[in-house]
């Protein structure tokens, strides 16, 4: 990594990077699920109006967690943390635990865990590795519906204010594997500090990929572990 030693990075991953472990990406099939649309599934209204269809839609996800693998970029990804002597943040979009089981631990999991869920009374996050359902209750205040821990379409992502001091003061931005087509991630390139090294490594160019100094196409499991290196 041709960085000066005590450089800060920031590094951004959607679904792409998951894709070669076997999780699908939003855009595979149109982000349809169940012939429905996503972004109709992943909202505060779709949770309201039909809970058991939203409840399916993460208990199926959640289900296929335990049967795929971290792959060669999150392991890389991994490495260059333990490597690396300046900070490093690693904002990921996705929802998996791939990350986490790859040994990242400066990680911000931006739109929240499937193996997580949030209690709409005392409103504690609560690990969460089976399914989730209507019945399911808080078992720190014992009275609480517990919702799926996942930020959706129309909530405010987390950690917003520690990503954005990351961007201000980073000397290396990274992409990796995301479409941008969701906000504020989208944006993050737009926020990094000026004079940073901007670096979008995707199958294809992103929505973005114009604000970008940089840009490698091909699979994440070939790109990563090359550009850590
Ligand atoms: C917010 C959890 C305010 C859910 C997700 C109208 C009404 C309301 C809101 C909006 C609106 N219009 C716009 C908005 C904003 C909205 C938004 O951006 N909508 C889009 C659809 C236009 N955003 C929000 O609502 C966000 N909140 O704005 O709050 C605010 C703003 C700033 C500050 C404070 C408050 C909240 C968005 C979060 C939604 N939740 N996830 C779930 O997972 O079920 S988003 C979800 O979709 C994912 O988490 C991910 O972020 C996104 C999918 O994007 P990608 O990860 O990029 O995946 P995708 O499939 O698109 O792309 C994969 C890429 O990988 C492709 O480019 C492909 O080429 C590449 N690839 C594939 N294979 C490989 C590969 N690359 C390398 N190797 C491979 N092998």
């Amino acid at each position: 990594m041709a960085l000066p030693r005590d450089a800060s990075i920031v590094l951004l991953t959607g679904a792409g990077i998951s894709a070669e472990s076997g999780l699908r990406t939003f855009r595979d099939a149109d982000g349809l699920w169940e012939n429905h649309r996503v972004e109709d599934v992943a909202t505060p209204e779709a949770f309201h109006r039909n809970p058991a269809l939203v409840y399916r839609f993460y208990n199926e996800r959640r289900r296929s967690l335990p049967g795929v693998q971290p792959n060669a970029a999150h392991r890389a990804l991994a490495r260059l943390e333990r490597e690396w002597p300046g900070d490093l943040l690693l904002v990921t979009q996705n929802v998996d635990d791939l990350h986490d089981r790859a040994g990242s631990r400066n990680l911000v999991h931006m739109h929240g865990e499937l193996l997580k869920g949030r209690c709409l009374a005392c409103r504690r996050v609560l690990d969460w590795p089976g399914d989730l359902d209507a019945d399911s209750r808080c078992p720190a205040c014992r009275r609480g519906q517990v919702r799926p821990h996942i930020v959706w379409f129309g909530e405010v992502p987390l950690e917003m204010e520690r990503i954005y001091r990351a961007l201000e003061r980073c000397a290396l931005f990274a992409a990796v594997g995301t479409s941008g087509h969701v906000y504020p991630a989208a944006g993050f390139v737009e926020a990094a500090a000026p004079g940073a090294r901007t670096v979008e490594l995707n199958l294809e160019p992103s929505r973005v990929a114009d604000a970008f100094q940089e840009h490698r196409a091909g699979r994440a499991t070939d790109l990563v572990p090359a550009f850590v290196d």
